[in-house]
């Protein structure tokens, strides 16, 4: 295509510094970074068929759960490549109970935390379906030249100042906002850089597809019963009955819904009764996305990016998506309260 060039992540994070105020590259350094690990990452997922780097690794993760050897793996991958920037102070991860703070002096300097979920949707990394990496990115509050503290992750997502997601799909992405707009880069592996394809991404405002794990239909609370039954109806005039599209894998279910417009729900269950999902590492940073794109994430009453964590691996009821399907969830939620499932 005649004018056509490549833009390649780098360069436009580069051109793109001029939106923060004081800008110094920091945090175009510490991007950089990101975009390193998730490249290395890509590889070792595309791999994982061939080598003996899938099953177990063994240990159980702070939410009781088995890591995987490829879990395992990227949380390492993404920590080395965030302490190496020198920019990012401390990391909070799924697969860590603790934050974990960086104690040399470069990183002691770092103006960033990153709280992240290194790969998500690991029950299906051996089944070959999509999976991802969440990632949520905050100025510090504890002073520079310090150790991070808690209090630094324990941030409302209102304050996050990126976040973003590499989905390892059929073709590689990551997507990232910094508040202005929601851009995406899909990874050439012909010449191993995140290219820009997709710019300025606006979810629809009303979408096909409804996303839920209905097995746990007879445990959810009412409102959230009866918007299913809502989607199922046929109403010509509103497109339904909608489709349902689920995954299990936040990043995949995620990505097409803003793509193509849609809801995604994890709502309370009487087995989970603040979700499944944790706010600080995948709520928040999806939530950023979404509302930086035009749509809405809530927990049914609550605007997600308001919540102020009390700790590091806090689950919340989690719907996300196209702005007019996930106000009307909460109007089902609030025509049917909840009888306590
Ligand atoms: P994980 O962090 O252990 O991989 O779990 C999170 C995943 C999300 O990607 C997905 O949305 C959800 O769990 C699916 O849960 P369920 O199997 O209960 O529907
Ligand atoms: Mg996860």
């Amino acid at each position: 295509m005649e004018g056509y060039t490549i833009k390649t992540l780098t360069q436009f994070i580069i051109e793109r510094q001029a939106e923060f105020p004081y800008a110094t590259g920091e945090f175009t350094r510490l991007l950089y970074h990101m975009g390193i690990a998730a490249k290395v990452v890509n590889k070792k997922v595309n791999k994982a068929g061939l080598v003996d780097i899938l099953g177990l690794a063994g240990d159980v993760n702070v939410q009781g759960e088995e890591q995987k050897k490829l879990d395992v793996f990227a949380n390492w991958r993404f920590i080395q490549s965030l302490k190496s920037s020198g920019e990012c102070c401390g990391v909070a991860s799924e697969e860590n109970q603790e934050i974990i703070t960086f104690d040399d002096d470069l990183s002691l300097d770092g103006n960033y935390i990153v709280s992240m979920d290194p790969l998500d949707g690991s029950s299906n990394i051996d089944v070959n379906v999509s999976i991802g990496t969440i990632f949520s990115i905050y100025r510090r509050i504890s002073p520079r030249g310090t150790k991070a503290v808690l209090e630094d992750f324990l941030q409302p997502g209102s304050k996050q100042v990126c976040a973003g997601y590499i989905i390892y799909g059929s073709s590689t992405m990551l997507v990232y906002t910094t508040g202005h707009g929601v851009y995406g880069f899909t990874l050439d592996p012909s010449i191993g850089e995140f290219c820009l394809s997709h710019y300025d991404i606006k979810t629809p405002e009303d979408g096909p597809f409804y996303s839920i794990n209905e097995g746990n239909y007879a445990k959810m609370p009412r409102g959230i019963q009866q918007y299913i039954k809502y989607c199922q109806v046929e109403d010509k005039s509103t497109g339904r009955p909608y489709s349902a599209r689920y995954i299990g894998s936040l990043v995949s279910d995620f990505h097409r819904n803003l793509l193509k417009g849609g809801v995604f729900l994890y709502p309370e269950t009487a087995a989970a009764p603040n979700g499944k999902l944790r706010l600080i590492y995948e709520c928040n940073p999806i939530a950023f996305l979404a509302e930086s794109a035009g749509g809405k994430a809530s927990t049914g009453s609550e605007r997600i990016l308001d919540i102020k964590p009390t700790s590091l691996h806090q689950r919340v009821p989690f719907i996300v998506g196209s702005k007019n399907m996930v106000e009307r969830v909460e109007e089902k939620l609030t025509e049917y309260p909840s009888n306590g499932h």
